[in-house]
């Protein structure tokens, strides 16, 4: 009898999917238990090993929790509106939805193949208009509640994708997708107000089981920092308010510095006597991109201009200072304007010594004229500060809070890093934004009786040269009347970005089929919130906080019942290529799942990538290691040829059994599946040493159903358990373990003589010293070490160690 997987396995996936295995109801006698991993982008290359590891994880996770006896949701879908099948059916000349069509049916037979234990009925799709009519709800609810607004700013704007970018998708100056250069362009766009959850995105994070890595990003991301503004008067008699974190070093502030993009550089433009240099400095720094401003100029010599004409004035010792500009100060955070310290903040320091500037220290410790003292605590003593001399930092800023305050010159000040949500694309396959545009009455939201918004058909899907989207051609699409006044109106050409249709889409798999609400409030209400979500770093700072500010929204309008989506995260670490190299088609290693399931089985695919190392930390691919895990199913394949009677555990593997029960049912839950499967390989070892009952066997099924789905379920129907048990290894009880038989009867202690490890023993448990000492002697190597020798003292460490301190006998 062979271990015949190619047969096994499509035996079992066509059963389950008859049968509907993995179907779930929105209620149950059982707790529920709601585990997610993030749908994929059905893109042409179809599933990679990347997809494979959380997916099979969380599967693992998800099959063992139905065996201890949850009512699990464990759903897939498609995210699939996006840049790349738009491109592709640009190059090729098929419509869009054919091809997320074609692709999502490649990605479902990958899915099934890999044998996931995935609700199939509640399969969705972003792109499916029954699914983005409450895209498109939220949108309105958003705009309604005063979250979304149109503005014309400088966006990020990718050359080659001739699409606007978030920040979060500008990496090092180019655009995440295509590696193409992004530049700052003027565009008027949909902005979702996230900022205004800042707050409550870092409060919330407290009640959550996120790992620490995911909370810390999203922390320093939002960027929280508490300040000052305070308010400096120009000597054209215009305030210019900074915001400092550091308002104790007012004292030192001998220059300041705007950003290019402030309102005053253009209001004060017939004073400057340097005019065309302010102009061409603007225009220059209006090309880079605030990655390139700040992170990547951080070593490079600093640059600006001094604005010739106006000046400012020190409010606290009434000192006249140069203004200058200079992209260093983003018009982006705080007020755009900051108070220059150079002897204690390094930009600042650069900047004074290129423009030869004074330094004057302000906080005791440093040789400023050196470099920046910056301190890494706050117990500096004040200097050359007037009222704020002899005191420390920690004393100082509050002093200089309250002086502020009196004069009316300033009030604390909290600001973000976080910049709302650039939520429009100019191009077509994505969700239509559902507003009217009205020369008489502005802005107005589509009626919402009115959703779906289709995405209308067009001739081409190119984005325009001048940026706007291709819909905006289809003039029987884009003329409209006004909602409001009935007169003659413009729909919105610009669609959603890629993240909106997965910033809810865990709640659609609650009810997915439902046409009234996005979802009902009784199915809400039982499985809210994702007990479990697992899923890459790379989404901690988009999508993951996109996410929670939709749904935090949804919580504030009543729609959702938890202030949180998700009540844990946890995170993967990458497939890596054989070898430790990045997965890359120019590399030609990347290892696709079809070929490892065509030769090996995809109970040994999951089996390997299960056991690839630790499950957070990256992991290069080894084919050697395949073949091992290869081995080690069919050596379980062959056991079952040699099973003695009896349906309990043999007392020869009792504590064996118990002890392996103990380690995988808390390595899965703590996503330690390599150790899990780890003790599954010494128990087999165990079960050939020993031989192996009926019983002993069906533990090991048991434990092994959840890697190993599909030749678990043979062999259990082979060997007669699916009729003596009732049902599939998956629907059987997950199998329990007795404390005291985990504990081995014998322990092996090392035996030491003056400190020098000389022999192991073997004890009855709990052995006290005689005992052990009377068996450490009767072993050659002890009695040899200890001839002609008095032991004088023994130190013992019960169950581990003895060591005997022994000297010459007089
Ligand atoms: C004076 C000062 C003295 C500062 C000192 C720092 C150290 P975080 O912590 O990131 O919030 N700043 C303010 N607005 C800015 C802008 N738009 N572009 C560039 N820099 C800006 O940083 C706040 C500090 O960054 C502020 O405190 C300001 O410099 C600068 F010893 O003010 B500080
Ligand atoms: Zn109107």
């Amino acid at each position: 009898m062979k271990y015949d997987f190619a047969a096994i396995e499509p035996k079992w996936q066509k059963k389950w999917m008859e049968e509907k295995t993995f179907h779930c109801e929105n209620h149950s006698d059982k707790p529920k238990f709601y585990a997610l991993v993030e749908f994929p982008y059905p893109s042409g290359q179809g599933l990679h090993v990347g997809h494979a590891r959380p997916y099979t994880a969380m599967d693992v996770v998800a099959r063992k929790r139905r065996m201890d006896g949850y009512n699990v949701l464990f759903p897939m879908g498609y995210d699939a509106f996006g840049l790349p099948t738009e491109n592709y059916a640009i190059k090729n000349h098929i419509h869009p939805a054919k091809v997320t069509h074609d692709n999502i049916a490649n990605f479902t037979k990958q899915l099934q193949m890999l044998g996931y234990s995935f609700d199939w009925d509640r399969v969705i799709n972003t792109t499916d208009p029954g699914y983005y009519k409450w895209t498109q709800w939220i949108f309105l609810q958003l705009y309604k509640h005063g979250l979304a607004y149109k503005t014309t700013m400088p966006v990020n704007w990718c050359t080659s994708c001739k699409c606007v970018l978030a920040n979060e998708e500008v990496v090092e100056g180019v655009c995440e997708r295509c590696g193409s250069p992004v530049i700052r362009k003027e565009k008027s766009q949909w902005m979702l107000k996230i900022t205004e959850y800042a707050q409550r995105l870092i409060d919330d994070l407290d009640g959550l089981d996120f790992i620490e890595r995911v909370k810390t990003q999203q922390k320093n991301w939002i960027g929280r920092s508490t300040g000052a503004e305070v308010t400096f008067k120009a000597t054209t008699g215009d305030d210019i308010v900074v915001f400092t974190t550091r308002p104790d070093t007012l004292f030192g502030a001998t220059y300041m510095v705007i950003s290019p993009e402030h309102a005053y550089v253009k209001q004060w433009a017939d004073r400057l006597a340097n005019l065309a240099e302010v102009e061409d400095y603007v225009a220059a720094a209006a090309r880079k991109s605030d990655f390139e401003r700040t992170e990547l100029a951080a070593d490079k010599e600093k640059t600006g201009v001094m604005l010739q004409g106006v000046r400012a004035v020190n409010p606290v010792n009434g000192k006249e200072i140069p203004i200058f500009i200079s992209d260093y100060v983003l018009s982006s955070y705080g007020t755009g304007a900051i108070m220059a310290v150079p002897a204690h903040d390094t930009r600042d320091w650069a900047f004074a010594k290129k423009f030869g500037l004074p330094i004057v220290e302000v906080v005791q410790g440093g040789n400023v004229e050196e470099e920046a003292f910056t301190l890494k605590d706050d117990t500096g003593i004040m200097v050359n500060s007037g009222f704020l001399n002899g005191l420390t930092v920690k004393q100082a800023i509050p002093a200089m809070k309250k002086w502020l305050a009196e004069q009316g010159l300033g009030h604390e000040k909290i600001n973000y890093k976080l910049r709302d949500w650039v939520f429009s694309r100019q191009r077509y396959w994505g969700e239509p934004i559902p507003m009217i545009w009205c020369d008489k009455c502005g802005w107005q939201p589509l009626s919402e009786d009115q959703l779906p918004l289709l995405l209308p058909e067009v001739d081409s899907y190119e984005p325009t040269d001048d940026g706007e989207s291709p819909i905006s051609k289809m003039t029987d699409w884009v003329n409209t009347t006004c909602p409001c006044c009935g007169g003659p109106a413009r729909r919105e050409t610009d669609t959603m970005p890629q993240w909106a249709g997965s910033s809810w889409y865990f709640l659609r798999y609650m009810d997915p089929h439902n046409d009234k609400a996005l979802a009902s409030r009784e199915a809400l209400d039982y499985w809210s919130p994702v007990d479990w979500y697992n899923g890459g770093m790379e989404h901690t700072t988009l999508h993951l906080l996109y996410s929670r500010f939709w749904h935090k929204f949804l919580y504030d309008i009543g729609v959702v019942p938890t202030k949180e989506p998700y009540q844990k995260r946890t995170s993967h670490g990458m497939i890596l290529g054989e070898g430790g190299e990045k997965m890359s088609k120019s590399r030609g290693n990347v290892i696709n799942p079809n070929d490892v399931v065509a030769q090996y089985g995809a109970d040994t695919m999951r089996l390997y990538i299960m056991f690839i190392g630790d499950f957070e930390k990256a992991a290069a691919w080894s084919d050697n290691a395949v073949k091992g895990c290869k081995r080690f199913l069919d050596r379980v394949w062959n056991l079952s040829g040699q099973l003695t009677e009896g349906e309990a555990c043999s007392p020869a593997n009792e504590s064996a059994v118990h002890k392996a029960i103990k380690k995988v049912s808390s390595d899965i839950e703590a996503m330690k599946f390599n150790t899990a499967i780890a003790a599954l390989m010494a128990l087999v070892n165990d079960f050939y040493t020993n031989g192996c009952s009926r019983g002993d066997y069906e533990a090991l099924l048991l434990m092994l159903s959840p890697f190993a789905p599909h030749m678990v379920e043979e062999l259990w129907e082979r060997l007669g358990f699916a009729g003596s048990k009732g049902g599939m290894a998956c629907q059987q009880a997950w199998p329990a373990y007795d404390e005291s038989k985990t504990i081995d009867a014998e322990v092996q202690m090392a035996v030491q003589i003056g400190g020098k490890l000389r022999a192991t023993i073997t004890v009855p448990l709990d052995s006290e010293q005689t005992e052990v000492v009377a068996e450490a002697m009767k072993d050659p190597k002890v009695q040899k070490f200890t001839e002609g020798m008095e032991i004088f003292k023994v130190i013992l460490v019960k169950n581990k160690l003895v060591n005997l301190i022994v000297k010459p006998k007089k």
